[in-house]
């Protein structure tokens, strides 16, 4: 199988996020995550390891507001001229905004700290020196990943980091800066039609955002129900789509504590949407933080069942682009992730 990887991610490690409560933590989203799973398909004999191709900004201004790739683009040069130097206790290490717009509030601010409050939904997508190049090299993999299975593979694996989800046309947030998957599932659906099943622990309130309004892209989310869980805004099972896009947006809300039996029930559903659909490509967001032991989740599948989640995937037999998202236990990344991609090899 064809895993496309970067070391460009190395250059993004924010030092911390902020949790509820306002409470300063060491990023869970960290370097580590990513080679420690390279390292483990290496000692595969079926992960065939590629740098990624540079597709350029075109695919990626095709999802993104232009106002907020700017904004990504230029924001730590900013952040290191703007940065309160004078005041001691200032973190300089990161842009982070501390105030945000209450809906309605679209007056988009032309100082640095505005635009931030404007583009970020949380506190947990810090910008720090190699954010952006991160993220383009991110989205890179997802397309190159995307470009294999649209040549013939069965299946292709962007090996990405930062992720990708939760960002939407003009935001970044939980540990997201550019949609990886709506990129590469944007990308498909000039040569066929695109379905993109997000089986993250999170909601995908970026790709909802991203394809709401489109019917040519199917986008389907099983994830922890978002009234308990982040992104708390976005990922309840009314948000159907809207316009031409009503119908094709489904979103799967899980209680705490769902185990193997109950995630494969509503599994079962959305590829039975995905089948009806009948797409072309599938792209899959594949987080692994819906394992038991994941820090941040809340969800309790098993690795058994995360292999018996790639299993069912890979059932309809769709040409299948798999980007990385989220999952934090990193003693079980790399477990995991081979778990789901033994289904496709
Ligand atoms: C890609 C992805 O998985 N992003 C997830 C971002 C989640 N950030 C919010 C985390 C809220 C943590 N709640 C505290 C639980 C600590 N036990
Ligand atoms: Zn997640």
């Amino acid at each position: 199988m064809k895993i496309f990887y970067s070391d460009t991610h190395l250059g993004h490690a924010p030092e911390f996020e902020v949790f509820d409560g306002g409470v300063r933590v060491p990023n869970f989203e960290v370097p580590e995550r990513a080679t420690r799973i390279l390292a483990a398909l290496k000692q595969t004999d079926w992960a065939d390891v590629h740098a990624p191709a540079d597709f350029g900004l075109d695919p990626i201004r095709a999802v993104h507001e232009k106002g907020y790739l700017n904004f990504l683009a230029s924001a730590w040069t900013e952040w290191l001229a703007a940065r309160p130097e004078s005041d001691s206790a200032a973190d300089k290490s990161a842009l982070l905004p501390a105030t945000f717009p209450p809906a309605g509030w679209r007056h988009r601010p032309e100082g640095l700290l505005g635009r931030a409050g404007y583009y970020m939904m949380d506190l947990s997508a810090p910008i720090v020196a190699g954010t952006y190049k991160a993220a383009l090299a991110s989205a890179n993999c997802a397309l190159s990943a995307a470009e294999a299975v649209s040549k013939g593979e069965r299946a292709a694996f962007a090996l990405c980091r930062p992720p990708g989800h939760h960002a939407g046309k003009a935001n970044c947030g939980g540990y997201c800066y550019l949609n990886n998957a709506a990129i590469a599932a944007n990308w498909l659906s000039s040569k066929g039609r695109v379905a993109v099943l997000d089986i993250d622990y999170h909601a995908g309130n970026g790709t909802q955002d991203i394809f709401y309004e489109r019917a040519d892209v199917l986008s389907i989310s099983i994830h922890a129900d978002p009234d308990f869980e982040y992104p708390h805004f976005s990922g309840y099972a009314d948000e159907r789509g809207a316009g031409a896009g009503l119908g094709f947006h489904h979103n799967f809300p899980l209680p705490a504590g769902t185990g193997d039996a109950a995630y494969f029930a509503t599994l079962e559903i959305a590829l039975g949407h995905i089948r009806e659909f009948e797409p072309g490509y599938l792209v899959v967001s594949a987080g692994m933080d819906i394992y038991a032991d994941d820090p941040l989740g809340k969800i309790k599948v098993t690795t058994k069942g995360i292999g018996e989640i790639g299993k069912r995937i890979a059932s309809p037999g769709l040409p299948t682009t798999i980007i990385f998202e989220g999952g934090y236990n990193n003693d079980a990344l790399a477990r995991n992730v081979l778990a789901l991609l033994e289904a496709f090899k």
